[in-house]
């Protein structure tokens, strides 16, 4: 089986917005496989002109695996062209079907080559943020296997941060809304998140060294949604309130 092929097929499906059907349908790989593929797909964005900015994790919080049916945690990278101002538009046409979650971000001030405890994780952070993440699956009906979203990075496809405080904020156990044209569609608490969403970031440092991805310094690492991802609309408001971190928003066109 060729990788890079596979790797150009996910990455067309998120450059024209078309969905295809899951790798896995037709060919077997495994975890390590499917990293493989989404390095080689990002490689596709990169000749592009895109530039890495980050990471993120996925299937931190129960709510997400349960809503998704996948039981491991996930790391998918992310570039300069996923990023939206807070408050501003994102192009809805631009992706397939897209959902939108509530997160929480850190940007790193100190590179990071190796697994880092929550002291270090946090010595190594500059800055906290409430952030929502659009997501959207290339494979048809957003369904997918382990294998099938790790390939397609992890269904990265948009991420708007809001305001940025200190690091050393407690984020514990924060209240999280995420609101539709104003109307509250999930509530959870920043808890959700693997009890502390410091703990997302070590795992991401741990799996990000696993795999040979450093993380420079002013990288931006989402610890993975809080609550169920929801379906987005053209011309909608969507907007994230966090309890001390604020408000982040933006518009649909
Ligand atoms: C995969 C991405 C998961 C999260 O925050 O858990 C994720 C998906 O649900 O399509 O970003
Ligand atoms: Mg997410």
């Amino acid at each position: 089986m060729n990788f890079s092929q596979l790797a150009e097929t996910v990455d067309q499906a998120a450059h024209s917005a078309q969905a295809i059907a899951q790798l896995s349908a037709e060919h077997q790989f495994n975890v390590d496989d499917s990293y493989e593929i989404q390095r080689l797909s990002l490689e596709q964005r990169y000749a592009r002109g895109e530039k890495l900015i980050g990471l993120k994790m996925g299937f931190t919080s129960e709510a997400k695996m349960k809503q998704m049916g996948v039981h491991d945690m996930i790391w998918g990278r992310l570039t300069d062209d996923m990023f939206y101002k807070n408050g501003g538009e994102v192009p809805f046409d631009k992706y397939i079907h897209p959902r939108a979650e509530p997160e929480i971000c850190f940007l790193i001030k100190e590179k990071i080559d190796r697994e880092l405890t929550v002291a270090e994780a946090k010595s190594h952070t500059e800055s906290i943020a409430a952030a929502i993440e659009i997501i959207d699956s290339r494979y048809q009906n957003f369904k997918f296997s382990l294998e099938d979203v790790i390939a397609d990075n992890c269904s990265s496809a948009g991420v708007i941060i809001g305001p940025w405080h200190k690091h050393n904020m407690p984020i514990k156990n924060l209240k999280m809304v995420l609101e539709m044209d104003g109307v509250p569609v999930q509530i959870g608490s920043s808890a959700a998140i693997l009890g502390d969403p410091w703990l997302a970031l070590t795992a991401a440092t741990r799996l990000a060294t696993q795999y040979g991805q450093e993380i420079p310094a002013g990288s931006v690492i989402l610890a993975g949604a809080a609550t169920p991802a929801m379906y987005m609309k053209k011309g909608q408001t969507v907007k994230a309130i966090v309890e001390h971190l604020g408000v982040v928003e933006f518009g649909t066109v």
